[in-house]
């Protein structure tokens, strides 16, 4: 059956370029895009937006039901440095938004596609080539909700039937909608800042490796997952997937190739170094590879040339 989707937090870094994606796969009229505050951006103006706050089950439930929708695509959450901020805030929004999606799709009899990130890690996890089943003891706010959702997402499929599915994203690098409150941002905010003042400070530590991937090959992940065989997958939830691991002094060399003159220097910010640092340098993605074929198409290489070029027309048109 075609698809009717509801995307919750389609105004967020993944959900500005998920919606026309998804406009593209399944159709304008299938995909019913929302979040917790209006735009004047191309998502609320090229198809069907609702205003909706994922805290509110009631209002979430009503509108699956006016638009008949079949899946349900998750996206609202803090992330992780907003998260450490406002830890309760996060706890609130980022399980109770998640238990009403569940609830949605048991109820409705929808498939949910709901993201985890490698932020589900720890400092005791290991950091290099980390399996798809290991030591998940994270020790920020985001990790804890991250662990959890994807268990929640487990417990409704084994208990319910529920057809959950989920990635573990790394960060992601977009030219389309700039990040907020995470903790890979800087991979985004360099590419900004180079073309603008041919420099950049980072708040990241040089030689602190972190998983990345480019928006193209999430989007494709994304629906890659939902529409693969349900026999095959073994693991369902939360799926290691990256596509790159680098550390700050490598995008900047790659940048340089483009900007000779551009500079890195360094201003770290303690928190979101911690939190870096409780991550993985490199995630092991057999799983997703071997269950419903996941590829990565960009590296380093490719992404920066596509980025700094998408970025320098964005920013010339103002
Ligand atoms: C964050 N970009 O930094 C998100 C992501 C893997 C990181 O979850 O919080």
């Amino acid at each position: 059956m075609r698809k009717k989707i509801l995307v919750t937090g389609a105004l967020g870094q993944i959900g500005t370029e998920l919606v026309m994606k998804l406009h593209d796969v399944y159709g304008t009229d299938h995909v019913i895009a929302t979040d917790i505050r209006n735009s004047e951006n191309e998502v609320v103006q090229s198809g069907p937006f609702e205003i909706l706050d994922v805290t509110d089950g009631k209002r979430m439930m009503e509108l699956a039901k006016k638009y008949q929708v079949n899946t349900i695509v998750h996206l609202a959450a803090l992330l992780s440095a907003k998260a450490e901020s406002n830890p309760l805030l996060a706890w609130n929004l980022n399980m109770g938004g998640l238990v009403n999606a569940l609830e949605t799709a048991r109820e409705l009899n929808c498939q949910l596609f709901t993201p985890s990130s490698i932020g589900a890690f720890g400092p005791t996890t290991p950091k290099n080539k980390t399996p798809q089943i290991t030591i998940q003891r994270p020790t920020t706010m985001y990790g804890v909700n991250k662990v959890s959702g994807e268990l929640l997402c487990d417990y409704y499929y084994e208990k319910f039937g529920v057809d959950t599915r989920g990635v573990r994203f790394p960060g992601l690098i977009s030219y389309a909608a700039e990040p907020g409150g995470g903790t890979t941002d800087y991979a985004v905010d360099i590419y900004y800042s180079a073309i603008e003042r041919g420099s950049y400070t980072s708040y990241i530590q040089k030689g602190t490796y972190m998983d990345m991937m480019y928006m193209p090959d999430a989007l494709n992940a994304i629906v890659a997952l939902m529409e693969a065989d349900p026999a095959k997958l073994k693991h369902r939830n939360a799926f290691n997937i990256t596509a790159m691991s680098f550390e700050p002094e490598e995008i900047a060399a790659e940048i340089r190739k483009h900007i000779p003159t551009f500079t890195i220097s360094y201003n770290v910010d303690p928190v979101r170094q911690a939190i870096a640092d409780s991550w993985p340098n490199s995630l092991d993605a057999t799983a997703a590879q071997e269950e419903w074929g996941f590829k990565a198409e960009y590296d380093l290489e490719k992404m920066t040339v596509d980025m700094l070029g998408k970025l320098r027309a964005k920013l010339l048109a103002g």
